[in-house]
């Protein structure tokens, strides 16, 4: 186990005090990184005391530690998981090989484009989460929002040190840059389509922990397989801290759904006016935010027929998500077959060469993943003696890239007319009247032990604490 030093002015377990240029390259980052958290970072609470954790160690047991930090003062430091001896290339035309601890030549500039896309969606998330402080429902939700948010700063940290350490002069740019785009801005937005999107109300924060944070989750472990050691073990370590993400999303969006089948219990009624009035959300409305939450995700990995996937993939640069799960780690003449679209706009098999649907198959994995936390909300639903189910839109539907970009499908994944997608678009996501609606919620609770009414209180604690503890002290 690696103990992390936390005596240094940057914490980290790569023995920073060895290497002074990178050190004083890494420090002089360090406030320009701080102003950004000062700017970007959550609105109005940079002085409040929050129950935070922070990692000790990167032993899986034992590696958080938890207390009362002010956010501006959290550690952020730079932990990789510990090098494997002897690690080999498991995956690619190279396998049997050692990984490499420097960049080969060969790759730089494509190992880089991964390093900056995964970094800029970490910062990405922080402005995209800056006001919901403004409307949480409880100091609990609060401190779960700070915690993602000062982790997603780690993990920026995570591929800042990469590109110090590895890129020279090209990656310092890049690291700088990583803090001049920002999400939604016209003239210099995030990478990825679903970093601009604005999430300014609790229900969409809980659907972006839950489908958006699972992506990383499914990036994060294709790149743990990397040939490149220093990658595949700082993604290694961040998937620790994604877990807790995800449960966010998860335990947010199951309370929301108790919440309203309590009071549809309650007042005896699926009517959506009646839900509506009595301040609790429809699952008609949960199922509209799911349909656009998950369709964004799926954008996030890329096409379903990519010749960059092939060439990380052969190259040893990424893998697919648990690589040694597979019986093929070469896949060379291998093939894929899936319902791809014909010239003619119609549905129809295809077959490519596997290395070239690397993406699909991540994107199929994560779907599976998805799936999970639908089956547990449906069971709840149908305890409660209502015969709704939420699902999952088509993987088709409402796409951005990829083959299906631009094609009109319907949520069951059937392709329709303009006119049809057109006139029904607007019942299969959030409308404005949902989103007023939604918005009329958020209103912010702070007292100790409370709750809003339209989302049920948790029902355990962070770290053993009381669900009625002080977990943020505001000032
Ligand atoms: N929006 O061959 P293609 C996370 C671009 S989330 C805009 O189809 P490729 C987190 C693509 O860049 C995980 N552009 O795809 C979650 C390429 O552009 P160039 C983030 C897109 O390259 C919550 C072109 O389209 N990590 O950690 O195989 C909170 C054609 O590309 C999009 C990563 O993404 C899009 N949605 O794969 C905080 C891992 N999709 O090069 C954090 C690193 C594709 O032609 N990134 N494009 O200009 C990658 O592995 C790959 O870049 C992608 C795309 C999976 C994104």
């Amino acid at each position: 186990m690696t103990n992390l030093n936390y005596q240094e002015k940057i914490p980290n377990n790569v023995d920073l005090s060895t290497d002074l240029s990178l050190q004083r390259a890494l420090e002089h980052w360090q406030p320009k990184f701080k102003n950004w958290w000062t700017e970007m970072g959550p609105e109005g609470f940079q002085a409040s005391d929050v129950y935070l954790r922070t990692a000790t160690s990167v032993d899986a047991d034992g590696w958080a530690t938890y207390g009362k930090v002010k956010m501006p003062e959290y550690r952020w430091g730079i932990f990789l998981n510990d090098k494997v001896q002897d690690r080999k290339i498991h995956f690619g035309d190279n396998i049997g090989e050692p990984v490499w601890q420097q960049v080969p030549g060969d790759y730089r500039s494509i190992l880089r484009r991964l390093i900056v896309t995964q970094g800029d969606t970490e910062p990405a998330s922080v402005e995209q989460q800056r006001e919901l402080g403004k409307t949480c429902p409880s100091l609990f939700d609060l401190r779960n929002l700070f915690q993602v948010n000062v982790e997603e700063g780690r993990h920026l940290w995570a591929m800042v040190y990469l590109l110090h350490a590895y890129f020279g002069r090209d990656g310092r740019e890049e690291a700088e840059a990583l803090l001049e785009r920002n999400s939604g801005d016209i003239d210099n937005p995030r990478i990825l389509g679903t970093f601009n999107e604005p999430i300014t109300d609790w229900v969409s924060f809980f659907m972006f922990t839950y489908f958006t944070d699972r992506d990383g989750k499914y990036q994060l472990k294709s790149l743990a397989e990397s040939s490149f050691d220093p990658l595949a073990r700082t993604c290694q370590f961040m998937l620790t801290e994604e877990a807790h993400h995800m449960q966010v999303g998860e335990t947010g969006i199951t309370r929301m759904i108790q919440r309203t089948l309590e009071v549809m219990n309650e007042l005896n009624t699926d009517s959506v006016e009646t839900i509506r009035n009595a301040g609790v959300i429809d699952l008609q409305t949960i199922q509209r935010y799911i349909n656009f939450w998950f369709s964004s995700s799926l954008d996030l990995f890329g096409s379903e027929i990519s010749s960059n996937s092939a060439t990380a993939f052969a190259n040893g640069l990424k893998g697919r998500p648990d690589e040694m799960r597979y019986e093929d780690h070469s896949e060379k003449n291998t093939t894929f077959t899936f319902e791809g679209l014909s010239l003619e706009n119609t549905i129809e098999t295809q077959t490519i060469p596997m290395r070239n649907a690397m993406n699909e198959i991540t994107r199929r994995a994560y779907v599976t993943d998805c799936e999970v936390g639908l089956k547990r909300w449906n069971r709840l639903i149908k305890k409660a003696g209502y015969d709704i189910q939420l699902k999952l839109p088509s993987t088709r539907f409402r796409r951005n890239i990829g083959i299906w970009a631009g094609v009109d499908v319907n949520p069951e994944g059937k392709i329709i007319s303009k006119d049809n997608f057109d006139k029904n678009i607007g019942s299969w996501l959030p409308s404005d009247n949902d989103k007023e609606f939604i918005n009329s919620l958020m209103v912010q609770v702070i007292e100790v032990n409370k709750t809003a009414g339209w989302i049920a209180p948790p029902n355990r604690g962070i770290n053993n604490m009381d669900i009625g503890y002080d977990y943020v002290n505001l000032k």
